[in-house]
């Protein structure tokens, strides 16, 4: 991906000025992203992830038993059945892990970090049906899949925005419409954090949002510090050699802080630890019993791979890498992994290659280390033989 190219995804500007001028800035509408773009996936269908119990999915009804009522899957079957004609929606999580054919959508942003990338959500809405204007704290493309949506943009928000009393949705108290727009099939629509929007059905439609993963900075400390303690031993301690005696003992002086602050820089300071956090944190999948690995022999491993065996990514694994010095980290789902650097290019095919064989493995089977790498992520879960 050649960043100055201009992108017919965004309108023409190359991703270069998306990313300078827009990403985390300001709205963008693009119209036909995707031109003739048809939903891999029916209503029916999305229904009917709906009702299996490893995915997330929620119903909200306008005028419901109260308003704007909220229900959580997995449905029953019939739960389709008893709806009103209009003003209601379904929501369903992270579809890029069930349905190749929408993953297959994410490789029109690898123009951003693929660890920034959280997960395909898609809708189904009754004509008028909306989730009511609020605001969200990351990023989101929303592409219209079928039938037309329209957009409503307004104000920028943070926590002190009024919202609705309402147990479980943040629907904002008061909207200040700047924008609106009637998105059809293939148009697209980025919003930035904290943005209000507020999107109304025309007609039935189904709208795929693809979502940002953005740790919160109370998220970064608390899980890096927890990070940090497994490795910190109870003997260190604040200490306080070679200080003189206090004027008052009753004060807490200027260099108990000074020391304090040493401390917390010594250890947050650490490079190579908040990189290891950092890449297993982002790597987390959704839906981790869904990476469970298989049991394999390294025999059985290689003679399936020799026997034209195809390796893919599972598609609720998440995988990143990173330098290390001379070396290399591989974060696969959670976990990390340091290696030589001349995997760097190993590394790269398996993050990105559609599926893993002979054809492209080649000489790499024939490398102690990136062979047993190989192996290592099949029994990890992160990858899988494609007939599994
Ligand atoms: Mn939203």
């Amino acid at each position: 991906m050649t960043p100055d190219l201009p992108l017919q995804l965004l309108g023409g500007i190359s991703a270069r000025e998306f990313l300078r001028d827009y990403w985390q800035r300001k709205p963008l509408l693009i119209r036909q992203a995707l031109p003739g773009f048809e939903s891999p996936i029916s209503p029916d269908e999305l229904a009917g992830l709906s009702l299996e119990e490893t995915v997330e999915s929620r119903l909200v009804i306008e005028h419901g038993a109260q308003p704007w009522e909220l229900r959580r899957g997995p449905f029953a079957e019939d739960a389709f059945q008893h709806l009103p004609e209009r003003d209601w929606t379904l929501l369903v999580q992270a579809v890029d892990q069930f349905v190749p054919e929408v993953a297959e959508l994410l490789q029109h942003f690898r123009f951003l970090p693929s660890w920034r990338i959280d997960d395909v959500m898609i809708s189904f809405a009754a004509p008028g049906g909306g989730v009511g204007p609020h605001y969200d704290n990351y990023d989101v493309f929303l592409l219209q899949g079928h039938g037309r949506r329209r957009w409503k943009i307004g104000q920028m928000c943070d926590n002190d925005s009024p919202l609705l009393p309402h147990g479980d949705l943040r629907i904002l108290a008061g909207f200040e419409q700047t924008d609106e727009w009637v998105l059809e099939p293939g148009d697209m629509l980025y919003l930035p954090p904290r943005l209000a929007h507020f999107g109304i059905a025309e007609d039935d439609c189904m709208t795929y949002s693809v979502g940002f993963r953005a740790p919160s900075a109370a998220e970064v400390l608390t899980h890096f510090t927890d990070f940090l303690a497994q490795f910190l031993p109870d003997e260190e301690r604040y200490g306080d050699a070679g200080s003189p005696p206090p004027e008052d003992p009753h004060q807490i002086q200027r260099d108990a802080l000074d020391r304090l602050k040493a401390l917390l820089a010594e250890h947050m300071g650490d490079e190579r630890l908040l990189l290891t956090w950092f890449g297993q944190f982002m790597t987390e999948p959704r839906y981790p019993e869904l990476v469970s690995g298989s049991e394999v022999e390294e025999e059985e491993f290689l003679t399936a791979l020799d026997q034209g065996a195809v390796l893919i990514r599972n598609p609720s694994a998440r995988l990143a890498w990173s330098e290390v010095d001379e070396n290399l980290v591989l974060f696969a789902s959670g976990q990390s992994r340091l290696l030589s650097g001349h995997l760097r290019e190993l590394l790269k095919l398996i993050c990105a290659a559609e599926a893993l064989h002979l054809d492209n493995l080649g000489p790499w089977l024939a490398d102690d280390e990136g062979r047993k790498l190989l192996w290592e992520l099949v029994k990890q879960g992160s990858l899988e033989f494609a007939d599994e």
